[in-house]
């Protein structure tokens, strides 16, 4: 039986996927299993507060939540869940996802949502700081994200390479 899913990837649209697909790559090479779905603020609202209200019943540990634009989908899901949920500013077309970061970053002390830099690398990253948090407790994946590390600082040369 397939383990099941401690981290919930979520976006508001189709359109995010491609920033957030960066989360889902590194949790696969980590091994940690998860699952993925849209879930928009404002498009699919009650949709976003059957997810949020029933995140830590299903078994998830941790969320990622990824939005664009008026990003109001991480602030919303930690309104209404005590899981960690990880912030992704998705890059937005008009701004460029300044819109998306402050949307995400500027909540209220109360409600906390740990906020990643703009796009891939704060996909990425989200993935990353997931493990850690899990590892913290689960010594599986904190050697897997151990390794990880060592393989992505052995991948680094020394000198620069020419073109
Ligand atoms: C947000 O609006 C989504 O998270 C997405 O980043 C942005 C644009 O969505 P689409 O118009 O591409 O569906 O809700």
């Amino acid at each position: 039986m397939a383990d099941a899913p401690l981290v919930a990837i979520v976006m508001g649209s189709q359109s995010d996927w491609p920033t957030m697909k960066c989360a889902a790559d590194v949790l696969d090479e980590l091994g940690i299993a998860h699952d993925v779905r849209i879930v928009s603020a404002h498009r699919t609202p009650d949709r976003m507060y059957d997810f949020a209200k029933g995140a830590a019943d299903e078994g998830f540990k941790i969320v990622i939540a990824g939005a664009g634009g008026a990003a109001h989908l991480p602030g919303m899901i930690a309104a209404m869940t005590p899981l960690p949920v990880l912030g992704v500013p998705v890059r937005s077309k008009a701004l460029s996802g300044m819109d998306s970061l402050l949307s995400i970053a500027q909540m209220p002390a109360g409600v906390p949502v740990g906020t990643l830099a703009i796009g891939e690398a704060g996909a990425t990253n989200a993935a990353l700081l997931a493990a850690s948090i899990l590892g913290a407790h689960d010594s599986r994946i904190m050697q897997g994200l151990v390794a990880w590390r060592t393989r992505r600082s052995e991948a680094v040369a020394e000198k620069p390479s020419e073109g």
